[in-house]
């Protein structure tokens, strides 16, 4: 994983300067809230990324070296917006409003989990604020967006649906058939490519062989652009953009954001075994956190002290959520039988009875014999 946040501190600002032209198309006031939002997205990775060294929750999938493009494509969109995530957009679902303790029961599958501990952590959804369910398997969420967007046109709704997925996820058929039937309805769908340069350890050269992601949008009449993923400014114009072309009836359009995953592909990953140091390196130089730092700081829109208030925020914030979302009981075992069926079949009411009895004998035998311990 990247290194803490130390290494990141407005001391060492060493970078080139960020492309002036496109710092000034955006409000300072609104990039400094996204900025407000990558810290605390990163500072969230690097403490789960430490609960699971230290065995207290299993997983994580994270979002390191990836910020700019989550969050300024999010900062971009309205709150009445489809936002289909792959599973490392955790922060855009914070950033519409969700609190930080349900993010984190989920991550715990805990009692007051939204999906009830049936799914991996990190799979969070929230039909209140239209972020759609996290779907693992890879690229199935793209074909959901075009389905909403479909949707949307259908009743004349003035709204569109923004799906993310990686580079990876443009080998798959979904992506296919997304954006086949997106194209040929010119529904108001945003194909948010994030390009962060590997599928778990295959890196983009072994996935594609055109010269750019988006160039693949061609083939389905979709207008394709890459845009510098890492230039958080330039991602909030572009989503903005194809937003409102979308909305004007233009059709789809596929975004690559050109980024670079910073962390593991997740907490079971160890990106050492297949990427060189250099590499890391190179990219980690122009990490969008401090890109962005920079250029609101040389603008006067941000500081050390800003900063520092950002930072202890949501230290405090995070600390608070994970001593709760850890002493809440785990979810009842009748959650495993319910919210498949409107009406609970008989077959699967025998089978929680069955397991109901299964857990009372085995909690009861547990019991006996820290009994005999005590003898
Ligand atoms: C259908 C399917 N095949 C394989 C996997 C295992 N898998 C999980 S993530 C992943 C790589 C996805 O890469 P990419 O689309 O670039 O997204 P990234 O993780 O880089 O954000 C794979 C192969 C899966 N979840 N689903
Ligand atoms: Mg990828």
């Amino acid at each position: 994983m990247v290194d803490s946040l130390e290494s990141l501190r407005l001391a060492p600002l060493t970078l080139p300067p960020p492309t002036p032209a496109k710092a000034g198309t955006e409000s300072l006031e609104l990039l400094a809230n996204v900025l407000r939002w990558m810290l605390r997205s990163r500072f969230i990775d690097e403490r789960l990324e430490k609960l699971q060294r230290q065995g207290r929750i299993g997983f994580h999938v994270g979002a390191l070296g990836e910020e700019g493009a989550i969050l300024g494509a999010t900062a971009a969109l309205k709150a009445d917006d489809w936002l289909v995530p792959c599973y490392r957009e955790f922060a855009a679902l914070l950033y519409r409003g969700y609190p930080l303790e349900r993010y984190l029961d989920n991550v715990y599958g805990n009692c007051d989990d939204v999906v009830q501990g049936r799914q991996m952590p990190d799979h969070v959804t929230s039909r209140a604020l239209n972020y759609l369910s996290v779907s693992s398997p890879v690229g199935t969420q793209i074909t959901h967006a075009t389905g909403l967007a479909w949707a949307a046109k259908l009743k004349g709704e003035r709204r569109v649906a923004a799906v993310f997925f990686g580079d990876g996820a443009t080998s798959s058929n979904d992506f296919h058939a997304a954006l086949t039937i997106a194209g040929v309805h010119k529904l108001p769908t945003l194909f948010l490519c994030r390009n962060n340069h590997f599928a778990i350890s295959v890196p983009t050269s072994q996935q594609c062989a055109a010269t750019t992601f988006a160039a693949k949008g061609a083939g389905y009449g979709v207008l394709g652009l890459k845009v510098d993923g890492n230039d958080v400014a330039a991602v909030v114009a572009a989503v903005r953009e194809a937003r409102a072309r979308a909305l004007a009836g233009e059709g789809p359009t596929l975004l690559e954001l050109d980024t670079y995953r910073l962390g593991g592909h997740s907490t079971s990953d160890d990106p050492t075994r297949y990427r060189s140091q250099d590499e890391f390196e190179a990219f980690k130089a122009k990490d969008p956190v401090i890109r962005l730092r920079q250029t609101l700081v040389q603008a006067g829109a941000w500081s050390e002290a800003l900063e520092a208030d950002a930072l202890a925020q949501i230290k405090a914030e995070l600390s608070q959520a994970v001593s709760r979302a850890e002493a809440k009981a785990k979810p009842p075992l009748s959650s495993v039988f319910h919210d498949v069926y409107a009406e609970m079949p008989w077959h699967l009411r025998a089978q929680w009875r069955e397991a109901e009895a299964a857990c009372t004998a085995k909690d009861a035998s547990a019991a006996a014999e820290e009994g005999d311990q005590d003898v």
